[in-house]
């Protein structure tokens, strides 16, 4: 097959890489502008290189016209979470979205891989809008946590450098750290309460002070020096003291204080 008719073949799952990362992004931003804990933490997307594909179709047997039926990961999205139990969440959201329609279901953390691989991986089927029309495409979703993560970036690497063929004592170590991670996992499930309680006071404080700087901007184009200057110390001295409470009611004050201002423009 010639370069630009891989191009061709390949422009589609670009484009759906694209546009899986931009929906999964904006997601974690709904998360974070409630001020609510988002079962995402990171996100990530790739389109297998041409030299994987070959490789793979290689391995599989699959003849190089039908690797877009057969070959479910030319498109790869990985969504890293902070918790196992949000693996079930980030789920249960991709299945119930009307864009993405998940055909295959492999869990390999309740069945992990006798590498000791663990992940959730969704093969969805993913409609993409070319200047050729509308193209229906597979891609893999893979859902894991830091964790796992951690773990098979690691372990790929190693099967890289090792061409597949690790030795037993690194594969008694690789598979010794799964176990470790499985306990890390678990410890990390036990305070997730506590864990979320904490994130969701940094998110809130972050989205109250972003209100509060944003009105105060507003303010230096219509009050005067003198109460602004009174404003940004009562706002130091409250955000020093780092009460939230006590932050929120400065912001519903100060959004009173500029409505006033905005009320006054308009007579
Ligand atoms: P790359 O380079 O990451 O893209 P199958 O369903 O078994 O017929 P397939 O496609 O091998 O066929 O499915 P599987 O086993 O679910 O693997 C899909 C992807 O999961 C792999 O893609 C890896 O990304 C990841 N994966 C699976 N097993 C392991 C493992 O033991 N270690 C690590 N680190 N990753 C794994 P590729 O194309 O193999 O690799």
């Amino acid at each position: 097959m010639d370069i630009q008719l891989w191009r061709e073949i390949l422009d589609p799952y670009f484009l759906a890489v694209d546009e899986l990362k931009v929906k999964f992004q904006h997601l974690k931003s709904e998360y974070n502008n409630a001020g609510e804990y988002c079962p995402i933490d990171q996100i990530e997307g790739r389109v297998k290189s041409i030299a994987s594909i070959i490789e793979k179709a290689q391995k599989k047997d699959i003849p190089l016209d039908e690797i877009e039926d057969r070959l479910v990961d030319i498109a790869g999205i990985r969504i890293i979470c902070q918790f196992v139990e949000d693996i079930q969440t980030v789920v249960n959201i991709i299945k119930n979205r009307v864009d993405m329609n998940v055909i295959q279901e492999k869990d390999y953390i309740t069945n992990s891989k006798p590498s000791g691989y663990r992940s959730y991986h969704l093969i969805i089927e993913y409609l993409v809008h070319t200047t050729k029309g509308a193209k229906k495409l597979k891609a893999e979703i893979q859902i894991r946590t830091l964790a796992m993560d951690f773990w098979a970036t690691i372990e790929h690497s190693l099967q890289y450098k090792y061409k597949y063929n690790i030795p037993q004592t690194i594969k008694t170590r690789l598979s010794n750290a799964a176990n470790a991670i499985i306990v890390l996992d678990n410890e990390m499930a036990a305070v997730r309460d506590e864990i979320m309680d904490a994130q969701d006071s940094l998110q809130l404080k972050d989205n109250i002070v972003s209100d509060i700087l944003t009105n105060v901007q507003n303010l230096y184009k219509v009050a005067n020096k003198r109460e602004i200057i009174k404003i940004q110390d009562e706002f130091l001295k409250i955000y020093k003291d780092g009460d939230l409470y006590e932050l929120e009611k400065f912001r519903k004050e100060l959004d009173i204080i500029s409505e006033s201002y905005r009320a006054q423009s308009l007579m």
